[in-house]
């Protein structure tokens, strides 16, 4: 059973001196984006964000993964990581940004993605020459070269063999939160482990994409912390540490090569001379490890007490809040993480986001104003009857390849009918899997880079039968890794929600009356429709 064991950090915030600049970065899908606030004054000091497609086409990546790979395998280069990080940050002091003012940093980092490195990765952090790049330094230190990140799905066998070891998915689900699932961690490893015994052997240091970058900010190894490593399949959610039983199903050896495990607003000192000497951060700036992007979120739109339902619109969709008490998902496909503020949080994951809405929208080659202005427009609530499952990759909720989008109806759909239909799907299909939570929301807090699109809020708003709100600033992992910066050393997290979480005036969606109704009458035919195909 679960227990309410996942502390938070008062002690540290009680004794640390507050400090008012901080840097929240975020390692997402596609892009490597910073923001700085100022603490005193509630303002955005800077932003900026570096696409790993367009600004590395070398390495061929223009989502920033490569999708060649085998069997569902998707990886991403972690060295093009690297290079992002330096790009951003001379780019920032190019635009007159000064980092001596931070007094903090943490990050966030698209979840479940992991870097294989060897023993001698923490003694480089420790050595950094200033004078020289860090995928120049750091390139050697990998013992496998790309990094399966959490669009991968090519590991049934292993999430197979792990449950089978430890008595079956109920056990790995009652330890861990989820069920062993294909793009969680300790699968991704395991399989490693398996098809190359000699590079797993010579690993020393397994970091996920978080504790990856939060290492090299802090010149040294440091720890996983709560709300990322609950993605593992390898953290047992009531003590929050590594879980021997999953440690030792998964593959030989791995308690030795795993980071410790701790509280999110955990401090990892001092930050590394390497950004100190090269781009101007004070020797005094404290760092403070990173989390994954959906609890940073959480946290971005102050939604760490029960309450909020967040829907966020990234490369996936995630809907996910703070749980009351932990549960869940009985049928398989949700998550507990980690709450960053203590406690724990719930998430589901829709692979089928923006990839999908993007689909469509090259597939009639619109842009984004005349996706919804334009065509979605064209079409009422209900489309016709006319309905999608919009897998246009395998999907994660519910588990079901179908090898493409499946419309309910055959024939030539235009570009109206397909935007709607693709915007329907995908939000019947939410409403059809949340109600595991136990919450029947209010409004829904909306973030992600497609929240800006008016008309995909409607479609939610009609869907849930709430207001949709949207905050001031859309980037939430973002601004949720700068509040955890300045938690860790001793920020209070209200004062710094009424700061940065605000719903900016005229950005709430009120859902329409009819289009309501329509789809309380659609969600039912939506689950038989989902049956049909599985
Ligand atoms: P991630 O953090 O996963 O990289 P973001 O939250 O930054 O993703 O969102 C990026 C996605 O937002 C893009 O892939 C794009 O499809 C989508 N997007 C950006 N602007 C709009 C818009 N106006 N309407 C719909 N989608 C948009
Ligand atoms: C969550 C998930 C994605 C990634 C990338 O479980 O797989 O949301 O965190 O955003």
């Amino acid at each position: 059973m679960l227990s309410r064991a996942i502390p938070s950090n008062t002690a540290t915030l009680k004794s640390a001196k507050y400090m008012p600049t901080v840097l929240g970065l975020d390692s997402s899908t596609q892009s490597l984006s910073a923001i700085i606030l100022d603490t005193n004054s509630g303002a955005v000091v800077a932003e900026d964000s570096v696409t790993f497609g367009a600004e590395f086409p070398n390495y061929r990546q223009p989502h920033g993964y490569d999708e060649s790979g085998a069997r569902g395998e998707i990886h991403a280069n972690p060295m093009m990581w690297l290079e992002a990080l330096d790009l951003l940050l001379a780019r920032m002091v190019k635009n007159g940004v000064d980092f001596s003012k931070v007094a903090s940093v943490s990050g966030s980092g698209q979840q479940h993605g992991s870097v294989y490195l060897r023993g001698c990765f923490g003694k480089k952090l420790a050595s950094l020459n200033a004078s020289k790049s860090l995928k120049e330094q750091l390139e050697g230190c990998l013992t496998r070269q790309s990094s399966p990140i959490w669009m991968d799905s090519s590991t049934s066998t292993e999430c197979a063999e792990i449950a089978d070891a430890v008595g079956g998915n109920d056990v790995v689900c009652a330890k861990s939160g989820s069920i062993a699932v294909e793009r969680f961690t300790g699968p991704q490893i395991r399989k490693f482990a398996k098809t190359d015994p000699e590079a797993y052997a010579e690993t020393g240091i397994i970091h996920l994409v978080s504790s990856y970058f939060a290492s090299i900010m802090a010149g040294r190894n440091v720890a996983i912390d709560h709300g990322d490593g609950a993605g593992m399949n390898l953290m047992n959610l009531a003590n929050g540490d590594w879980d021997l039983d999953l440690v030792n199903a998964t593959a030989d050896g791995l308690a030795d090569k795993l980071p410790s495990c701790e509280p999110s607003a955990t401090k990892s000192g001092k930050i590394s001379n390497y950004f100190v000497e090269k781009y101007g951060f004070s020797p005094d700036c404290e760092t403070v490890i990173w989390s994954g992007d959906n609890p940073c979120s959480l946290i971005g739109m102050g939604a760490w007490e029960a309450g909020k339902i967040v829907i966020s619109l990234g490369t996936s969709d995630t809907l996910f809040a703070a749980m009351p008490e932990p549960q869940t998902d009985p049928n398989g496909f949700g998550h507990v993480f980690g709450n960053p503020a203590g406690g724990f949080m719930s998430l589901i994951c829709f692979k089928n986001g923006s990839l999908a809405r993007e689909a469509v929208k090259e597939q009639f080659d619109l842009d984004w104003s005349a996706f919804d202005q334009e065509e979605l427009a064209k079409t009422p609530a209900g489309n016709g009857g006319l309905m999608m499952l919009p897998f246009y990759e395998p999907e994660i909720t519910p588990r079901l390849d179908t090898g493409g989008p499946v419309f309910s109806r055959e024939g030539d759909h235009c570009a109206g009918e397909t935007v709607r239909a693709v915007l329907e799907g995908q939000f019947l299909n939410m409403r059809a899997n949340f109600g595991w939570l136990g919450v029947k929301p209010t409004r829904i807090s909306l973030t992600g880079g497609a929240s800006e699109n008016d008309g995909i809020a409607q479609v939610i708003a009609n869907v849930f039968g709430v207001p949709v709100d949207r905050l001031d600033v859309p980037g939430s992992a973002t601004i949720g890794a700068a509040v955890r910066a300045a938690h860790g050393i001793g920020g209070d997290l209200e004062k710094l929600a009424g700061q940065f979480s605000q719903v900016k005036e005229g950005r709430t969606i009120e859902p329409e009356v009819g289009a309501m109704e329509v789809y309380e009458g659609m969600v039912e035919k939506f689950e038989e429709f989902v049956e049909a195909q599985g």
